[in-house]
């Protein structure tokens, strides 16, 4: 395959600004920003409680001093208790994706969505997007901030836009096909559906001139990586971000595609341990925490993502000078607790994955029939092994049960499903059952 793009190619200066300029950037708007919502109800009190103010933060390291913000001060100051500007000057809304009760919202000014499509325009650009391309936007335009946010970014590079939005497989290659689509943007679950509906209906992979693909919105792990690239023929590349920071557009891959650059002139990033609440070293594990330095509608201090990633300070050959995060290997509110063993899904996918005749597609779902925790894994079977015979599944199913219990510890029950049995998902892929209610 060519080379993607030149390796050099930036969006503009600051991605490649010296360490001690960018941190002094960072400090200087770190204090604009508290000033900016020291009159928002919860900072106003949080920073009162603290006896912090903008003079008391003269190094980045300061920033301990603040309070960390959550998802639950979010709620308790539902809908918009948040707002830093007044209402009039609001421009466009948008909401997490929490899929139980009541979404959170989130707020953009002028300002806002400009540095929005700038900053993904940037990690585009990373990724190799030109302006000669055709992008298929195969992400849900709605309250979730895909959609709209990657939007903006490419129409910024000058690309071409198909917002052909989320769903219907058919449709989407058949404008792939008919407009000649060479960037496609969704979810990594959503491209392998593409993938597999590629090769069901038997599609001339010819017919497609699809390059590369944006992917991002969920977790998805290196082996996934491989088989969408091998499946689609394409590069794929990861971008990370959450709406209660600015939406896609925190973080990207560069062409090295080993980490992902976060935009550190707009947000400091932490990454702490989420129980003790202090950093943890770079390369180790910890839940991120994002300060949003620019926003003006929305801007969260220390705001605490849950998304459990370690992050990499070393220069990248790319020659951009920001830190890189690794891929989110799980979430702390995803953290299954089986019989007192912590269990991320991504463990389960991880031994499924090294296993050969197992589909990409699974399901888990956890129960608590007496006192006691029990899970069961459904792993559909490719089509190649479904056709053989009883005694290999015995054998296939044994071994995935071995796998997984050699990751996580845990013995699991492991049911073989047939070829397209389990549900695909359009957009973020909702893999865990967990029927234990309120108690778990
Ligand atoms: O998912 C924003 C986004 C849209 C990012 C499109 C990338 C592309 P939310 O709906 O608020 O925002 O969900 C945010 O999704 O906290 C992570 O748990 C997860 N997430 C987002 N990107 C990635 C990724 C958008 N690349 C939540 N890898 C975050 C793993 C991701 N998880």
């Amino acid at each position: 395959m060519d080379e993607p793009v030149a390796k050099n190619r930036v969006w503009d200066k600051n991605e490649l600004m010296d360490r001690p300029e960018l941190e002094n950037l960072q400090l200087y708007r770190l204090r604009q920003v508290m000033d900016r919502v020291s009159h928002v109800p919860f900072y106003h009190q949080a920073f009162a409680e603290k006896g912090v103010t903008p003079d008391d933060i003269r190094t980045l390291e300061d920033i301990q001093k603040i309070p960390f913000t959550t998802k639950a001060d979010l709620r308790d100051h539902y809908p918009l208790g948040f707002l830093a500007v007044p209402r009039n000057k609001i421009l466009r809304y948008h909401g997490s994706s929490g899929t139980t009760g009541r979404p959170t919202f989130v707020a953009y000014t002028r300002n806002d969505l400009d540095l929005w499509a700038h900053l993904c325009a940037r990690f585009l650009v990373a990724g190799g997007l030109l302006p000669e391309h055709t992008v298929q936007i195969a992400f849900g335009y709605g309250l979730f901030t895909g959609g709209f946010g990657l939007h903006y970014g490419i129409e910024k590079v000058g690309a071409a836009i198909i917002p052909a939005a989320s769903g219907n497989s058919g449709r989407q290659l058949l404008l792939m096909q008919d407009l000649q689509t060479d960037v496609l943007v969704c979810t990594p679950s959503y491209a392998l559906r593409l993938a597999e509906v590629i090769q069901q209906e038997q599609l001339d992979r010819t017919s497609l001139a699809l390059k590369y693909a944006h992917l991002g919105a969920e977790p998805w792990s290196e082996d996934i990586r491989t088989h969408i690239e091998k499946e689609l023929d394409i590069l794929a590349f990861n971008n990370y971000g959450l709406s209660e920071v600015i939406g896609p557009g925190v973080s990207g891959e560069c062409v090295y595609r080993n980490g992902m650059h976060i935009q550190e002139d707009h947000f400091i990033v932490e990454c702490i341990d989420p129980d003790t609440l202090e950093p943890v070293p770079p390369g180790e594990q910890g839940e991120l925490v994002f300060t949003a330095l620019t926003k003006e509608a929305f801007p969260l201090l220390r705001y605490r993502t849950r998304d459990i990633a370690s992050l990499n300070p070393e220069p990248c050959p790319c020659g951009r000078t920001s830190v890189r995060m690794s891929r989110i290997t799980g979430r702390t509110d995803d953290m299954l607790i089986i019989r007192g063993v912590n269990v991320f899904p991504s463990q389960i996918e991880q031994a499924l994955l090294k296993i050969e005749g197992t589909a990409p597609h699974y399901q888990i779902v956890v129960d608590r029939p007496g006192s006691l925790d029990t899970v069961t894994v459904n792993v559909e079977m490719s089509p190649a092994v479904f056709s053989d015979r009883m005694s290999d599944l015995q054998a296939l199913r044994d071994h995935i049960v071995r796998e997984i219990q050699s990751i996580t510890g845990i013995q699991m029950q492991v049911n073989l499903v047939q070829p397209q049995t389990l549900e695909r998902f359009t957009g973020k892929a909702k893999r865990v059952i967990d029927n234990r209610g309120a108690l778990s």
